[in-house]
């Protein structure tokens, strides 16, 4: 990882590395100077519409055997990775590893250390089998090699029909450019989908996945808790792990890697994120900038396909009326030392704010500092 706390991922390494499981908390969001007004007369929203009508996203484009990327997937040059930017190389090495099963006092101190500087680990001994980690990302993989006639009856960005929707760039009508990634997005909890509702290929393994990853961010809650000095359930208390969406990401090879992006650079915002074989969500706010998250993006590479199922864990009911602020015991008063950073906020402002920005989807935390 570079100082910058920015992380990339690099094509996976052959051999296939066994699926691990990274996590991060919230983000240090950071100000960037762009020049909307140009790019957007550069996209006309029917170029959108042209890669969307086919409802076979970019492995679509890929299968159709395209050599050279639709000018949709052209990201600006100072987005995309340069030949030095060392930035966009993951230094394995620096991304801490911790043990979940040490004793209590040593993991506590590393969730604390990793969660206060990078905002990212990776986890050992979690307690999500390997059968299960295998198997949803066979499963990813099962549904995406499926001809389009399978997939297409899935494909949709309408929430309001399905808890399983497949889809090619969620902000596709909105963003600068697009990703070359298409994503199956599942809203896995309060109330999971019914099995029909999950494409066939990945009924299986989704739930035993996705009830292990809930078991693990409740274990992480308790560990970050504790590492503010809080008692072990109070993040659990405050509803931060109420919910689990799950977006399961399907990067195509891509013959044209230095114009486009698997993943334009952002953070979470949710308060935690699991992400299946390469990892990297939202406590900056409620740990009153203790705790921070990392931002990342995701570079598009020849080699072959590369599957993530990053699991966003957040709150449940009540997004447009519960507020989130600096949490009280990790606050002084004004002249204490230690004075609130963040006013108040609801999810649905917080996210709201989030998306406004279309592809950059960058949270600006500074938004609800306080002066
Ligand atoms: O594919 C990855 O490694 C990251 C995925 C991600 O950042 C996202 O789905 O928001």
């Amino acid at each position: 990882m570079h100082p910058s706390s920015q992380v990339t991922f690099p094509p996976p390494p052959p051999p296939p590395p066994q699926p691990s499981l990274g996590l991060s908390s919230e983000p240090p969001y950071r100000h960037h100077v762009h020049r909307r007004g140009l790019l957007q007369r550069l996209r006309p929203p029917a170029r959108a519409a042209g890669v969307d009508d086919t409802k076979a996203g970019v492995k679509g484009l890929v299968d159709s055997g395209v050599t050279s990327i639709p000018a949709i997937f052209h990201h600006r040059p100072d987005t995309l990775p340069q030949d030095d930017d060392v930035s966009s190389i993951v230094d394995d090495a620096a991304v801490p590893v911790i043990d979940l099963a040490a004793p209590r006092e040593e993991v506590v101190r590393l969730v604390r250390a990793a969660a206060e500087t990078g905002g990212f680990f990776q986890v050992v001994n979690h307690g999500v089998p390997s059968s299960a980690m295998a198997a949803m990302l066979a499963a990813v993989r099962g549904f995406n090699e499926e001809p389009v006639e399978t997939k297409r009856p899935y494909y949709t960005r309408d929430t309001s029909k399905t808890k399983a929707r497949f889809y090619s760039n969620l902000d596709l009508f909105q963003s600068e450019a697009a990703c070359w990634r298409d994503t199956v997005f599942l809203d896995m909890a309060p109330e999971p989908p019914t099995p029909e509702e999950l494409p066939e290929k990945m009924r299986g393994a989704t739930f035993e996945f996705t009830g292990a990853v809930m078991k693990l961010a409740a274990s992480v809650f308790e560990l970050l808790s504790e590492s503010l000095g809080l008692a072990g359930d109070h993040l659990a208390k405050m509803g931060c792990g109420e919910s689990l969406k799950v977006a399961c990401n399907y990067y195509p090879p891509c013959p044209e890697p230095h114009l486009t992006l698997g993943n334009t650079r952002h953070t979470d915002p949710t308060f935690l994120t699991v992400l299946l074989q390469d990892g990297v969500g939202g406590l900056q706010l409620v740990s009153n900038g203790r705790l921070k998250s990392v931002e990342h993006r995701v570079l598009a590479s020849t080699g072959t396909a590369r599957i993530s199922v990053a699991a966003f864990v957040d709150v449940g009911e009540g997004r447009s009326v519960r507020r989130f602020g600096p949490i009280p015991e990790l606050v002084t008063s004004p002249d204490g030392g230690n004075p609130p950073m963040y006013r108040s906020v609801t999810i649905e402002e917080f996210i709201g704010h989030f998306y406004k920005k279309g592809s950059e989807r960058r949270p600006r935390l500074d938004y609800f500092k306080l002066e």
